[in-house]
């Protein structure tokens, strides 16, 4: 039977030796901190399996339309606490866990974080589905379950960026339910016959077993568990015994070998997508499997379904152009496998899907040639062709001039777009911020705008407020319960509104500051354990943490480094005028990402340089964190006093790092970009360190013909920085180390670093003096953590609901 929550500590640690005898075979005696850390896994996900089959149950038998996250990327972070958070029983873990002689850190370290996402649209992923089932609505998380997770970074001597495959299923992983009595079957290559009736038949070449594992995502305080369903590949035969007979092991797995490769491993590039067959597979591969899963599921045991019906039992989000394939997709189920006419199929699937684009660089946007689709997908390839053939009668008709027609092609013959495949293919379009989804309208999908404007929306990015608050940072938790009077906010972030009155009382500010300064002290011990670092929590921590890439300018935050290391040496600025500060970067580059890989390469060697200076002792220093991921990111936004986040104005969709630092009362330096704009809005233009130019300047720059070097020839200190980085200073006197890097910023700068570095170098002088008055910083500190509550993932999951998917929670 299964136990009924809540539980005492006692009963807890009781049903944590029944499952380290009857599931692991071991005593408590003979038991490790992971095996503990199953068995306690193994424990709260039965108190969580009664709500999730009524779920489930409910979900089918309901009204309420699902919502199908389809998603290549999920990036969840740990689970046990999170589970242990939603199922009422962290306290009772916490006793129970010291009262089998275990140290609570010890079992929470043994867990693996799951790191299938490369940052910000992974992330996203796994706070929505925390928010869907929070508010109570049905929903389906489908994606991959990659093998292997985002690498694992470390660096080597010369401080480059050595990546290590990040096997995370090594040890028991207690949390995926592998349900190989759901798997489905998904197709590949052949050619297309027609039938004796004129219907086409797909004759396939190979298959492969899609298995899914199934996690749980318990809703906080909802009574709701959803399904978060990551296909695995599986090969269906294990291998040619003919061939194994003749002694041929490698060619006799050969098959196997194939198919389970679609699983393998998470790409780690995150912008510049490449036209990679293997990258198609694992699109279509979860994509076919969930829609076919999804019909299974809401029309059981049933051989004809009333697919016509379909897009009331669910609605399926394409997060980013990476399922788009699924547009094609439903259209060939639909004629090919239950027989329907184009014309209900198209209206069926136009019905059911939805994108949301997250970037605005053109290179990201997935562009995949014809032959590679054609050859992996020849059905599907025919299919977009008639899309295109119907789209473009569709805007004749609607008068679209001839130019604009082929400007917006699908299918251009060589190409297909997904981008504009999933704009025409389903109901509505969506950016991730206001200034995102106004640029999408405006350049990047104009035509498409102009002639569909009815279709584009905006839903401003959020983040869970359970992950990145409650269980990141439990003292700021229990002071902001103590403030309000309640804990109510943890469902209702709009709640914090309710501290701002309290940033006028002296006390309420001592406390916030107090917090802070202990999640400070926190995270230098926790560096201490992790990385050996000597963080001194009686200095700023400023902190700059995500992907490594041009646009985002990690550049332009060590060139002033080195800027004010420089004033400091050369006696320009004296010691004892610096605030002592410690900037902390965290940041991967994708492996093929040069600039990126030797921007890693300098910071860490600036850190070293400066870090060993004894000049600048204890006013300045830097510290780079390898491996930056959830676990790094919950430690560390807490104890931030100063977030960067200084793209380049119309570079960043929107982000989400910058959410959970102003909800966590640190300050910002930003642009105007994605959500730093509504952040500014919310939070007061006084609370929030704005900088640089805007979408206009830099379009005007561009226009005029930008010129770097006339920026490095007119700021002295801008000259001083560069010049040291090519002088060998931080190369151990090579000067060749950094030239390529220093040649991109003089001559390209593609993201004018150099033009906004003036304005944001002179920043960091108000940021400074501000800093020194600390009852004024902690002030507009808890005015963000205030005034950030639009923030919450669960705002977002409400605009999508009202917005584009019309549906609402079971409840
Ligand atoms: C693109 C590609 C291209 C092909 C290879 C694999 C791959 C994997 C991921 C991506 C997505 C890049 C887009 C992305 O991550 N966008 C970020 O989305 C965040 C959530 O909306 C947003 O906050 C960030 O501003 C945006 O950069």
């Amino acid at each position: 039977t299964a136990p009924k929550s809540p539980v005492t500590a006692a009963q807890f640690a009781d049903e944590i030796r029944e499952q380290l005898t009857y599931h692991q075979g071991v005593t408590v005696a003979q038991a490790t901190p992971a095996d503990v850390y199953v068995a306690a896994s193994l424990a709260v996900r039965r108190h969580l399996m009664d709500a999730w089959m009524t779920t489930q149950a409910e979900m089918v038998n309901g009204h309420t339309k699902a919502v199908g996250y389809l998603s290549a990327e999920f990036l969840m972070g740990k689970q046990l606490r999170n589970a242990l958070l939603n199922a009422g029983l962290t306290e009772q873990f916490d006793e129970a866990v010291k009262e089998l002689g275990f140290d609570y850190q010890d079992v929470i370290d043994a867990e693996h974080e799951p790191g299938l996402g490369n940052g910000g649209l992974g992330r996203l992923a796994a706070c929505f589905i925390d928010s869907l089932a929070s508010i109570g609505v049905p929903a389906f998380g489908y994606g991959i379950q990659y093998q292997y997770g985002i690498f694992e970074q470390e660096f080597d001597e010369q401080g480059r960026q050595i990546e290590r495959p990040d096997y995370w299923l090594t040890n028991d992983e207690p949390w995926g339910h592998v349900d190989y009595n759901r798997s489905q079957k998904v197709s590949f290559g052949g050619t297309v016959v027609e039938n004796a009736d004129g219907t086409k038949a797909w004759k396939p070449a190979w298959s492969v077993r899609a298995v899914p594992v199934d996690y749980m995502v318990p809703g906080y305080k909802s009574g709701r568990v959803n399904t978060l369903r990551l296909w695995r590949a599986k090969s269906y035969d294990e291998f040619d015994l003919l061939t194994f007979n003749k002694s041929e092991y490698l060619d006799a797995v050969k098959p196997q070998v194939k198919a389970e490769n679609i699983s393998k491993i998470l790409y780690p590039e995150d912008s510049t997508p490449e036209g990679k067959a293997l990258r198609l597979e694992q699109q279509y591969f979860f994509v076919s499997a969930s829609i076919h899963d999804a019909i299974r599921v809401f029309y059981p045991g049933q051989d004809k379904p009333d697919l016509t019906t379909f897009p009331d039992k669910i609605t399926f989000q394409l997060n980013d152009t990476h399922p788009v394939i699924g547009i094609p997709e439903l259209m060939r189920v639909m004629i090919d496998e239950y027989g329907y006419d184009w014309d209900t199929a198209w209206s069926v699937t136009t019905k059911t899907f939805n994108y949301t684009c997250h970037t605005l660089l053109p290179e990201a946007l997935e562009v995949w040639p014809a032959s590679l689709i054609g050859e992996l997908l020849p059905r599907h390839l025919e299919i977009i062709e008639r899309i295109e053939r119907q789209f473009e009668a569709e805007l004749v008709a609607k008068g679209v001039d001839a130019a604009q027609i082929e400007r917006m092609k699908i299918y251009t013959g060589d190409a297909v777009r997904m981008a504009y495949l999933a704009t025409y293919g389903g109901s509505h379009v969506n950016g991730v911020a206001e200034l995102h989804s106004e640029l999408l309208k405006d350049v990047t999908l104009k035509d498409f705008s102009d002639t569909y404007p009815d279709k584009f929306a905006n839903v401003t990015n959020g983040v869970t407020p359970r992950r990145f608050v409650k269980l990141a940072n439990p003292r700021l938790s229990d002071l902001i319960t103590e403030g309000l009077g309640t804990d109510k906010w943890l469902t209702d972030l709009e709640m914090l509104k309710g501290l701002a009155p309290l940033a006028n009382d002296d006390e309420f500010v001592k406390k916030f500051a107090a917090v802070k300064q202990a999640n400070k002290v926190d995270f230098a011990n926790y560096a201490k354990r992790e990385y050996g670092f000597d963080l001194d929590p009686n200095t700023m921590f400023n902190t700059m943490v995500k992907r490594l890439h041009e646009y985002k300018r990690q550049s332009l935050k060590i060139l002033a480094l080195i800027a004010r290391y420089a004033d400091i040496k050369s006696g320009k600025v004296s010691a004892d005028d610096v605030m002592p500060r410690t900037v902390i970067f965290g940041a991967k580059a994708a492996p093929g990402y040069y600039l990126a890989k030797m921007t890693i390469q300098l910071i860490n060697n600036v850190a070293r340089v400066v870090n060993n200076d004894p000049d600048v002792k204890g006013k300045l220093n830097v510290y780079f964190p390898w491996n930056y991921n959830v676990r790094l990111a919950q430690h560390l936004i807490p104890a931030t006093d100063l977030d960067e986040q200084i793209s380049q104005a119309g570079k960043e969709a929107s982000g989400t790092g910058n959410m959970k630092f102003a909800l966590n009362g640190a300050l910002t330096v930003g642009t105007l970009d994605g959500a730093n704009v509504e952040i500014r809005e919310r939070v007061g233009a006084e609370n929030f360190f704005l900088f640089g130019m805007t979408v206009d300047e830099v379009e005007a720059q561009y226009a005029n013909g930008y010129n770097p070097a006339r920026y490095y020839e007119s700021d002295p200190r801008l000259k001083a920085a560069i010049d040291m980085v090519s002088d060998g200073t931080f190369s151990d006197g090579d000067r060749n180390t950094y030239a390529p890097l220093v040649a991109d910023w003089l001559t390209k700068d593609w993201f004018m670093t150099l033009a906004d570095f003036t304005a944001y170098a002179a920043i960091q002088g108000e940021i400074e003096a501000l800093y020194a008055q600390p009852l004024e910083w902690h002030r507009k500190a808890i005015l963000n953590v205030a005034n950030s509550g639009y923030f919450s993932s669960d705002r977002s999951i409400e605009d999508y609901l009202e917005r584009i998917w019309h549906t609402g929670s079971m409840a």
